[in-house]
């Protein structure tokens, strides 16, 4: 196996979780490269199951290295919550097979309060759903160059001169929205609380990861949220703070373009989206509910419900050219079992004008009428299959036609969450 990015190639929540479980038992390390906190995967290994937010998977799996790169935005808290809790079900955690970027910056507190103010006071098209964890704020620092990162929590001298410097903006902020300030000796006594605890994890990881390449290591870049949550590439300004998208493993972690890899896009058989703004084939009837129940569409997270619409082959294909996507994981194929018919998004029509992509306009991303393709649904079962022979003609066609449409093959087919039900495609 040489590198693989996995990558959300449409808006999160495409089941990551057990194709990034699937490939960490391959891999020797498992690399987050962007996100934080708001991210949400459940794997299940011999019948336990775990939920993981910040960690990556490789950490429930014994002789794998996880790292947080440099990419990542890092709640020291909810990072050490996260640890204490695996730790009680049993995963062994500590700095040997965890490592933290020095260079990521940190999510505070007063980011999670703006975020949910901001949220709170949002109305009409201004609300966004974040998930609340504070990733934008966080982000909103880092670019603006007055962010803490990791490496800080080391130097009390450094730490309360950006503390102060940090405050400045902030306390303005909320003193314009007639909030109270935040105060800096707390937020330091806080950051020099948590710094013991989470220094021993920090480490240049940039260096730690190009000597792993440099060993022939494999590794494992596990991507959160999906390519229209992206920053740039997504539905703006309904998308994360954080470039998704695999050109980000790269910048993320410190590994440079050629260590990143086979880029493997996760694809749902339909499509879910979670939080505010444009979903050009989402479904309000009985075909979406369908959708929701039998894919058990909620949040890890947050527990809120998905959104629910059939396959949009122009958004993943629109996906497949962002990210340079290999080939995909095409998940959840059963949640479609049992339908007369299946629609497939081939197109927009904005305006009686055909689109073969989304455009970036946010006005006409809203108005975007799906242009539907039916074809035949099956009525036999494709949970648990293992090989083209077990699934139907029409779901085969179904697949292909999919193919077809996003110009990129399937290379692995999920069959329900189980690990052992997945098909290789060659
Ligand atoms: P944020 O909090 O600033 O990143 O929110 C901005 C938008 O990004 C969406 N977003 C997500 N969408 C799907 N899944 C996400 N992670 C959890 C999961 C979600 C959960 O994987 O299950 O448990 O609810 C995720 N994280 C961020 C968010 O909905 C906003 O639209
Ligand atoms: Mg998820």
């Amino acid at each position: 196996m040489t590198n693989v990015a996995v990558i959300g190639s449409q808006w999160g929540d495409e089941g990551k979780g057990k194709i990034v479980d699937w490939l960490s038992e391959r891999a020797d390390v498992v690399v987050r490269f962007q996100g934080g906190h708001n991210a949400g995967h459940t794997l299940v290994i011999d019948g336990k199951v775990y939920k993981l937010s910040l960690l990556p998977s490789g950490i429930v799996r014994d002789k794998k290295l996880s790292v947080i790169g440099n990419g990542v935005v890092v709640d020291p808290w909810a990072l050490l919550a996260e640890i204490s809790r695996l730790q009680e079900q049993g995963v062994t955690i500590t700095p040997e097979n965890l490592r933290v970027a020095e260079n990521a910056c940190l999510i505070l507190p007063l980011h999670g309060n703006l975020d949910k103010a901001r949220e709170a006071a949002a109305t009409g098209n201004n609300k966004i759903g974040t998930t609340g964890r504070g990733i934008g704020p966080a982000y909103e620092d880092r670019v603006g160059r007055r962010a803490i990162r990791v490496g800080d929590l080391a130097d009390e001298e450094l730490l309360a001169a950006k503390v102060e410097n940090l405050l400045t903006h902030h306390n303005a902020l909320l003193r314009g929205l007639g909030q109270p300030e935040v105060d800096g000796a707390e937020l330091l006594a806080q950051l020099k609380d948590v710094a013991p605890k989470i220094l021993p994890f920090a480490d240049t990881v940039w260096k730690s990861l190009n000597q792993f390449k440099e060993a022939g290591k494999r590794i494992l870049f596990e991507g959160a949220q999906g390519t229209m949550l992206d920053i740039d590439h997504g539905t703006y300004p309904y998308v994360t703070s954080s470039n998704t998208i695999s050109g980000s493993a790269a910048g993320g972690s410190g590994v440079g373009p050629s260590g990143v890899g086979y880029v493997l896009g996760i694809t749902k058989a339909y499509t879910t989206r979670v939080g505010e703004g444009p979903f050009p084939s989402e479904l309000f009837d009985a075909d979406g509910d369908r959708l929701g129940e039998r894919g058990h569409e909620f949040g890890v997270v947050t527990g809120r419900k998905r959104r629910c619409g059939w396959f949009d082959a122009t958004l993943v294909r629109q996906s497949v050219k962002v990210n340079g996507i290999h080939g995909i994981a095409l998940t959840k194929l059963d949640v479609l079992d049992g339908f007369d018919e299946i629609k497939i998004c081939t197109a927009y029509d904005i305006d009686g004008e055909i689109y073969d992509h989304l455009p970036a306009n946010q006005r006409l991303q809203a108005k975007a009428k799906p242009v539907y393709e039916t074809i035949p649904g099956w009525s036999e079962t494709t949970r648990g299959a293992r090989s083209w022979a077990d699934l139907p003609a029409t779901a085969i066609k179904y697949v292909r036609r999919i193919e077809e449409l996003i110009e990129a093959p399937v290379a692995l087919l999920s069959t329900s969450p189980e690990r052992d039900d997945t098909i290789l495609v060659h």
